[in-house]
């Protein structure tokens, strides 16, 4: 058997971040650039793990660049196979995603588990409906489950008997959208090895995607990372694409890095001036220290306790000198505080947690579980704005107040989901 193939994830197609166009292009070269790279080498498949999209309800831009580039692949024979992740899985209330529009143009073959009353099954790629468990190329087969969020384990175990079943001499690939533990950069739900190990004698080869760098485990386990920094805490991570070569039953892995637009991220403590003009003058005295490639992102992050009202630092005016110096997209970031704001912001959440404790402390079955109670609101509180997923608030709700001897029904989760 002699087989090539890509695996990229978290390519997050529609991101116009900074509410920059020239930032929606980039994340569209990155990907144009690995489907030039699968053309050229011709592989024989194309993997895509999740997070083709950077949100659920992308725009018409988004959808032209995507089946633009896509259509390349198709016209070149190369199947794309792929799955949904936490950004680009179906709105509430609607039953198809641009995921399966996708599938059903024909640009993608789409793959998930089916989730019923009898458990979780896989069922083979079926070409009318454009969808399936599994798809089989050659002597491979994939398999794909899309993000379950802090079910992923129980799904994974639900589906064991299924990928024993499956399990022959092909090549198998499965393909997650999920994390592993020690690879988050936060406290997230993510898969331990032992829970994946539980797999590994019905799968030769795990396509990860969700956490956006490069990271490879035992061999088996591959996450290729997003193309493109996704947000300034990304930058300086590994990331790119995988491109494997099958050969007989040895597998060649070449992780190539994906090309960036340069992104500096600068700390500068402020704190000991006294006075604005003092702060540009140190700011230009940092600029000219540094090398600043044309058409960057710079990220300034200025902090310290300010001596003077924060108004009187001009934001604006930090960024036209940033522009100056070749910038394309400047990020100023205060992070200063004045003695009172500081005293405020603390005073705030004081009173908060005072007022939610007195809330709960009427209900007599949560005094056990106060403390946790108004933790775990005022966790939610803070993520609520980032319109977090439903995933994410009930890992939440798990992490701060059901804890172990909540036994969750898993079940409840999916019962609106399913068609
Ligand atoms: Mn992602």
């Amino acid at each position: 058997m002699n087989m090539e193939f890509i695996h990229v994830a978290d390519v997050h197609l529609g991101y116009e971040q900074y509410g920059s166009h020239e930032r929606f292009l980039d994340f569209g070269d990155a990907f144009n650039k690995v489907v030039n790279y699968a053309i050229e080498n011709n592989v024989d498949f194309f993997l895509i793990s999740g997070d083709l999209f950077n949100k659920r309800n992308i725009n018409p831009k988004t959808l032209i660049q995507a089946t633009a580039i896509l259509r390349r692949l198709k016209e070149s024979g190369i199947p794309v196979i792929a799955i949904e992740g936490n950004h680009d899985r179906a709105l509430y209330g609607d039953k198809l995603s641009w995921m399966n529009y996708l599938s059903k143009e024909g640009y993608i073959h789409l793959l998930n588990v089916k989730i019923e009353e009898s458990g979780v099954k896989l069922n083979p790629w079926n070409e009318r409906s454009r969808s399936g468990g599994y798809v089989e190329i050659g002597d491979v087969r994939i398999i794909g489950i899309r993000y379950y969020g802090a079910s992923t384990s129980k799904v994974l175990e639900m589906v064991e008997d299924e990928l024993r079943a499956l399990r022959d001499g092909k090549f198998t690939i499965l393909m997650l959208h999920a994390g592993m533990e020690r690879y988050m950069p936060y406290a997230e739900g993510g898969l331990g090895y032992d829970q994946l190990s539980k797999i590994r004698n019905f799968v030769d080869y795990v396509a990860l995607g969700h956490i956006h760098k490069h990271y490879e485990v035992g061999g088996w386990i591959f996450n290729p990372g997003s193309l493109e920094n996704w947000n300034s805490q990304e930058v300086g991570w590994r990331k790119g694409f995988f491109h494997i070569k099958l050969k007989n039953d040895a597998l060649e892995v070449k992780h190539i890095e994906s090309e960036r637009r340069p992104f500096l991220k600068e700390d500068l403590d402020i704190g000991a001036l006294k006075t604005p003009s003092e702060i540009m003058e140190r700011i230009k005295t940092l600029l000219n220290s540094l090398e600043i490639p044309n058409g960057c992102i710079f990220e300034l992050n200025l902090k310290g306790s300010l001596l003077f009202d924060r108004s009187e630092l001009r934001v604006e005016e930090i960024e036209e000198i940033l522009k100056e110096r070749g910038v394309l997209i400047p990020r100023v970031n205060l992070n200063v505080e004045t003695n009172s704001m500081r005293e405020v912001a603390e005073k705030r959440e004081d009173v908060e947690r005072s007022v939610l404790r007195e809330l709960v402390r009427r209900y007599s079955q949560y005094s056990e579980i106060l403390e946790d109670f108004v933790s775990t609101i005022m966790s939610l509180r803070r993520i609520i704005p980032e319109d977090p997923s439903a995933e994410e608030i009930l890992s939440i709700l798990e992490r701060g107040i059901w804890k172990e001897e909540e036994i969750w029904d898993w079940r409840r989760a999916f019962a609106d989901k399913k068609n």
